[in-house]
């Protein structure tokens, strides 16, 4: 890329290899392609008209190697900034040009970030079952993959479906190679309507210390738990919940209240020293900030496409590092290979990251998207491959069309709508 290159075409491809997948493609008059994901869960398509429909024509033209410059003039010349669907559309782009970045100067993006200040990255997996002895089954699973860190989900006593827990239990996995870890478990089933699932709060806060008590009397002092409430509590049964959970030393507890009030987490905080993550559904630092800077949390879970892409993940991890908040990003089967590539060269060459989510991918995944990161006993790598290592078949994304497919609702034993 010379000084002189510029941005020819910017392409969306939509793609459905076992879950809905959209990527963006930017390719310079030189011939560097960048890619970058663009998958929001869900509500893939409306990123894919930002994208097409607002984004595409503004870029045609651009200087491919002004990323901060981009990023100012898509975040700010919108007007109408923040929220999901326009970060996600500015990550892609971001990390489309960093890839672009990477290749015209043959280094892996992490060492355009200041290099690598780790030797591999540790990351934690799902393990989940309808009820405890199959929660125990799935954890030894994913034990005897490598995992040293692993989120422990499952069936509530007197509820069905419940979030966070695969029908099916432990999932494939040949134990070696990316595929090792639970795919195609996670949500977002397809049809044209969401699932409903009964939620019943008191039954969830009566059931999770016993089964959290019990995996970690299984699993021993040693391996790293974690666990979801995914958005469902109120501070007070946070706070609540926090204590009960105490001696089982948790490495953290995600998402227990949706925490768009930022201000109740004070109150969880007050009661409990149980490390609390927060983050994957914010889109800013600005999301992040009270919580950060009143030390609210310990973990920010911001994800790399979802919060604006490498540029701005690297501006809410350098603010968290300040007050010793570690990241700690979302890493769904939700997110392509190409997000998780992105996520890697961050965690690779930032100081205060802690660990990233892997669930893993169906085998077809890893074929539409080829990357260079790779898994081996309990951490992954990015890969030394220029960029961000990622090469996508498109003739084989092609193959699989986009299918609608939702997210679940949650409503209450009375029918009301919960969070979910
Ligand atoms: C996690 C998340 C996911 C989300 C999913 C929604 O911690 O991995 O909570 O499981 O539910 O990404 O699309
Ligand atoms: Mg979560």
């Amino acid at each position: 890329m010379s000084a002189t290159d510029t941005i020819v075409a910017v392409d969306v491809v939509i793609t459905s290899p076992g879950r809905n997948f959209v990527t963006l493609k930017i390719t310079t008059a030189e011939g560097l392609v960048g890619w970058g994901d663009a998958t929001l869960n869900g509500r893939e398509l409306a990123v894919a008209s930002y994208l097409r429909d607002h984004v595409a024509p503004l870029l045609v033209g651009r200087d491919p190697a002004r990323i901060e410059d981009t990023w100012q003039y898509l975040y700010r010349g919108a007007y109408w900034r923040r929220g999901p669907v326009t970060m996600t559309s500015v990550g892609a782009v971001d990390l489309a040009l960093w890839d672009i970045k990477g290749k015209a100067t043959g280094q892996p993006v992490y060492q355009l970030l200041g290099g690598a200040v780790r030797d591999r990255i540790l990351t934690y997996t799902h393990a989940s079952g309808r009820d405890v002895p199959r929660l125990l089954d799935a954890i030894d699973a994913q034990r005897a993959r490598g995992f040293l860190a692993v989120r422990a989900q499952s069936g509530v006593p007197g509820l069905g479906t419940v979030y966070g827990v695969s029908e099916s239990g432990p999932g494939p996995g040949s134990g070696a190679g990316p595929d090792h870890a639970r795919a195609g478990q996670g949500p977002a089933g397809r049809g044209a309507a969401p699932d409903v699932e009964i939620w019943d709060t008191d039954a969830y806060l009566r059931h999770a210390p016993e089964m959290l008590a019990a995996a970690r009397a299984h699993v021993g002092p040693e391996l790293k738990l974690l666990h979801d409430v995914h958005h469902r509590l109120t501070p007070g049964e946070a706070a609540r919940l926090g204590r009960a959970l105490e001696a089982v030393n948790l490495f953290w507890l995600e998402d227990v209240t949706p925490a768009e009030n930022q201000e109740v987490l004070r109150h969880v905080r007050r009661h409990t020293t149980v490390p609390l993550a927060i983050g994957e559904v914010f889109n800013t630092v600005w999301e992040c900030q009270t919580l950060i800077t009143e030390q609210l949390i310990d973990f920010v879970r911001t994800c790399v496409t979802h919060a604006g892409g490498i540029s701005h993940l690297r501006r809410i991890a350098a603010l968290a590092e300040i007050w010793q908040v570690r990241l700690g990003p979302h890493g769904p089967s939700d997110i392509s290979p190409v997000a998780m590539a992105a996520s890697l060269h961050v965690g690779l060459s930032t100081p205060n990251f802690a660990i990233q989510e892997y669930m893993g991918y169906e085998p077809v995944v890893h074929e539409v998207f080829r990357h260079a990161w790779s898994y081996e006993d309990g951490y992954l790598h990015p890969g030394d491959e220029p960029g961000l290592g990622i090469e996508v078949d498109e003739a084989l994304a092609a193959r699989f069309p986009y299918e609608p497919a939702y997210l679940p609702i949650a409503r209450r034993q009375d029918g009301s709508v919960s969070d979910w």
